[in-house]
């Protein structure tokens, strides 16, 4: 076991037994989400990975150290706790060093899931190619983790916060294999649907576990993204998450937000323009991530 890494009792055994075990991160906790509702989703997402027979796994940084699991009090207070940092790839060092707290994002989650040995990885959205990349050059770090860190994220896509051609076009370049899950479409989160084709997809969670297995037996680096469509009954109309979002992205432009803030400032400002409607939207397409992602890593398991 490494410096600076503890486990929960549940993510121990579940390893020592080679059990599934799924990471999740906690930036769509701390950062993603309002209060009360991400504690809610924090929980109910771990006893879904639960009832579908793998153990869940929350990651964040507290006081200096990497916690894989967590406790309902350590949930609570990275979902209350004004001081808990945003944490990609870059943050962790110093995080570490001054003993601070940590929410994860996607980049810092599949390093310090890597680091424990687990496998997968479910959550919301992951970052990529902001739009007027041109001009900021605003490219989110999760891409370029998952072109070098091997594990497995589940998600429902990129929201259209992002430029999704480009960010397509990026994990293309990075080598990054992307499966559509029961889609032959990228998903754009809230919607099933984002008009970019995908080369690769499969209906098969064993498949999906056969897949990562061929390459982990031939060596190759970096992850894999599984892609997997919002349930139809949660999706939202199109032409009011285009728009919400593109005004969304004016008011960051306006108010001058840049750097890391703009990930979760458009988040919010999204969840404030549908009134709240996008919220469960979001926290529903976790769900669902969480239910395949264990399927997935069960029958990898079982392999
Ligand atoms: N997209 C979402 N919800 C989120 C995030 C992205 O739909 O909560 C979070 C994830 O933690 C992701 C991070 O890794 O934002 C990306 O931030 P940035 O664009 O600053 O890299
Ligand atoms: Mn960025």
């Amino acid at each position: 076991m490494k410096k600076n890494i503890s486990y929960s009792e549940e993510v121990k055994t579940a390893l020592s037994e080679r059990r599934p075990v799924v990471a999740l991160e906690s930036t769509i906790i701390s950062h993603g989400m309002p209060y009360p509702m991400n504690v809610e989703m924090a929980r109910n997402v771990e006893n879904i990975i639960r009832q579908e027979g793998a153990t869940p796994a929350t990651i964040a940084i507290l006081e200096g150290e990497i916690k894989i699991g967590l406790t309902d009090e350590e949930l609570v207070l990275l979902a209350t706790h004004k001081n808990v940092k945003k944490v990609s790839r870059r943050d962790i060092p110093v995080v570490l060093a001054r003993k601070l707290y940590g929410a994860t994002t996607v980049a810092a989650t599949m390093i310090c899931a890597a680091k424990a040995g687990i496998k997968f990885f479910v959550t919301g959205g992951i970052g990529g190619v902001h739009r007027g990349f041109e001009t900021t050059m605003d490219v989110s770090a999760d891409l370029e983790e998952l072109a070098e860190t091997p594990v497995t994220v589940i998600c429902a896509g990129a929201k259209a916060i992002l430029d999704l051609p480009r960010t397509m076009e990026y994990l293309e370049t990075k080598g990054v294999t992307v499966l559509g899950y029961k889609t032959d479409e990228l998903p754009a989160f809230y919607t099933r649907k984002s008009g970019i084709p995908l080369q690769l997809f499969s209906d098969d969670p064993h498949e999906l576990a056969q897949i990562l297995k061929s390459k982990e037996d031939l060596g190759l680096r970096g992850g894999l993204l599984i892609v997997n469509p919002i349930p139809e009954e949660y999706s939202m109309d199109p032409d009011l998450i285009g728009r919400t979002i593109d005004s969304s992205i004016k008011e960051a432009d306006r108010l001058g937000i840049s750097g890391k803030d703009v990930t979760p400032f458009l988040l919010s400002e999204i969840v404030k323009q549908t009134e709240g409607k996008s919220l469960e939207s979001n926290i529903q397409l976790v769900y669902n991530n969480a239910k395949l992602g264990s399927r997935i890593a069960k029958a990898y398991a079982a392999l």
